[in-house]
């Protein structure tokens, strides 16, 4: 599906006028499309774009290049964003593809061409730049050894330039999109309303499911409705699975009086939106069930009552497992003095919360972002503790997205019910 895309063109002139306060003097960076993976045969994995690339340009499409060049002595050179060449031929087989001035339009950059003359152009412009920044995924997270496509650009212009000073243009990135512009707000509170309204909804279909697939279809169906995509895959998690914190084979038939976990958010034009809830099958939560409901909720409220600026995303997440602790003491699934005598480098609570309690929110659903740096106002984080009991088959996950003020917190999913009376209630 064509991903809509609800940002203006001043959005993006604007981080593209942002990204290059921070370079050096005669630099160029360079950014791509991300690479289309093959799956098999003749088939290929759907093409997902690079989310700087995106970010800097709004270009949505495969073969996509970006070159800034603030200092170029050549005023046509200062901002140039390469296309894909469409024909025929691809119009046929594949579809729309940008023209020139669809590219221009939405990206607000007056020099577009297609991309077959970038080489050549780009070279041209080396003869000129002292530094040269390239983006490569410096995800904290991120475990992928595999090569991809500004690793292999990178080297490719190493061996032909291999004097210039090469430089890194994630830093800023992450720095920069940790902090959404009202605009991204809008369109992420959009992402968040979309999930929050779907789930509203399957509330009141629950009864007509029978297993874990009929859920997430119909998730799926709702966010098509509503010309968005997912997020990343739904984790649809009944009794045992509930514990299993990457679910994703929901497939399993739903019995009445267990619990199901739903992870799951819209991408809503790129950006993200991530919903946990945990509803009782039969539409009512047994005793311990709502106990542990209950626990989980305590938690979630402390989390977001103290989350603001004066925090780092690392130290938020540390007073979260505090709270977590004193909570799984308080219900009994943690012996105080066993606490105290812990081994503070594998902490008890770990064995019911062995997750993060938040996380950054953005064009990725675990956005970039420096955890070691005090949030900015308008970070966008996840506030989601877990309980997870593998002896009883019991997992509860809760999980709304904030917005980071001086202030406090804006809930972007505050609409969404989460008192387990009102999930109750809107079941039955
Ligand atoms: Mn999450």
């Amino acid at each position: 599906m064509k991903r809509t895309l609800a940002l203006s063109t001043d959005f993006f002139q604007g981080r593209r006028n942002q990204f290059i306060k921070y370079l050096k003097p005669n630099s160029i960076a360079i950014f791509h499309s991300g690479d289309i993976f093959h799956k098999s045969a003749d088939a290929n994995f759907s093409f997902y774009q690079n989310p700087d690339t995106f970010y800097l340009s709004g270009i949505d499409q495969e073969e996509t290049i970006l070159i800034l060049f603030p200092d170029a002595p050549n005023p046509l050179w200062r901002e140039v964003l390469f296309v894909r060449e469409t024909s025929e031929h691809i119009k046929v087989w594949e579809g729309f593809k940008y023209t020139i001035e669809e590219a221009k339009t939405i990206s607000g950059i007056a020099n577009v061409n297609w991309n077959k003359s970038a080489e050549s152009i780009l070279k041209t412009m080396m003869h000129h730049a002292e530094h040269v920044y390239v983006n490569l995924n410096e995800h904290d997270r991120a475990s992928y050894d595999g090569d991809y496509m500004d690793l292999r650009k990178l080297r490719s212009i190493k061996r032909d330039f291999p004097t210039h000073k090469y430089e890194r243009s994630a830093p800023i990135l992450g720095s920069l999109r940790m902090a959404k512009t009202d605009e991204e707000i809008v369109v992420m509170q959009k992402a968040a309303n979309i999930t929050t309204e779907t789930f509203v909804r399957l509330l009141k279909e629950m009864k007509n499911f029978k297993s874990e697939h009929e859920v997430e279809a119909f998730i799926l169906y709702e966010f098509h409705k509503n010309q968005a995509i997912q997020a990343y895959n739904s984790i649809i998690a009944s009794g045992q699975n509930s514990c299993i914190l990457h679910y994703n084979d929901n497939n399993r038939p739903l019995v009445k009086g267990e619990i199901l976990l739903m992870d799951f958010g819209c991408s809503y034009s790129n950006y993200a939106s991530d919903l946990s809830r945990t509803i009782p099958v039969g539409g009512k939560f047994s005793t311990r069930q709502k106990q542990i409901y209950n626990a989980t909720l305590d938690v979630f409220k402390a989390a977001k009552e103290i989350a603001n600026t004066n925090f780092t995303l690392t130290e938020w997440n540390n007073e979260g497992k505090k709270i977590m602790e004193q909570k799984l003491i308080e219900i009994g699934l943690l012996n105080k003095d066993e606490v105290k005598n812990q081994d503070p480098n594998n902490p008890l609570y770990k064995k019911y919360f062995p997750h993060g309690l938040g996380h950054f929110l953005g064009l990725d659903v675990h956005d970039v972002g420096n955890h070691y740096v005090k949030m900015p106002v308008n970070s966008v984080i996840t506030n989601e503790p877990g309980i997870y009991i593998w002896s009883e088959n019991l997992g509860v996950r809760i999980e709304n997205d904030l917005v980071v003020t001086s202030k406090g917190v804006i809930d972007l999913m505050e609409s969404c019910p989460i008192e387990a009376d009102e999930i109750e209630d809107l079941m039955n």
